[in-house]
């Protein structure tokens, strides 16, 4: 498996309440674009979506002995709180784009630490759903330069 794409908790509801931070666009769309950006250019792909910290750790943990060579993850509010997450992308080592649907910075005080940043490869924040398209298009990129 080359890229494992990752949704947190809550995101299972895109589309479907708060449009004017959310957007429209369902987390289904999400997938189903980002599958076919990364199947374009010849990479295989997976996607996870769940509301538990815990699961998102294993799958991480299952993300290492499958290979994933690169993650994309919108790790909704665990962005804030999650120790966990943060230490399981410490232990696999899989590089990493953080991506949110809303600009974090414009936001709440609380949305502006995230606990993952300083481990990621790059955050894309604020260019909704377009910016799992960007974290693909440079996944695309590093993958295809190694
Ligand atoms: O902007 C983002 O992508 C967030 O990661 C979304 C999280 C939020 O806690 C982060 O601070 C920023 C929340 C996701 C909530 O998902 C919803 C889906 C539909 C309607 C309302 C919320």
């Amino acid at each position: 498996m080359d890229v494992l794409v990752i949704n947190g908790p809550n995101l299972n509801t895109l589309g479907t309440r708060e449009p004017e931070i959310y957007g429209t666009t369902t987390l289904a769309d999400i997938e189903a674009a980002a599958v076919a950006q990364a199947e374009a250019a010849g990479l295989s792909v997976s996607t996870f979506q769940s509301n538990h910290e815990g699961e998102i750790v294993d799958r991480l943990h299952a993300a290492r002995t499958e290979g994933v060579r690169f993650v994309i993850i919108n790790p909704g509010a665990f962005t804030h709180t999650s120790v966990a997450i943060r230490d399981a992308f410490a232990a696999v080592a899989i590089p990493f784009v953080e991506v949110h649907i809303s600009n974090v910075h414009a936001r709440e005080e609380f949305r502006k630490h995230s606990y993952l940043s300083d481990l990621a490869v790059g955050v894309l924040t604020g260019f909704g759903a377009y910016g799992y398209t960007m974290a693909m298009d440079f996944v695309i990129g590093r993958l295809e330069e190694a």
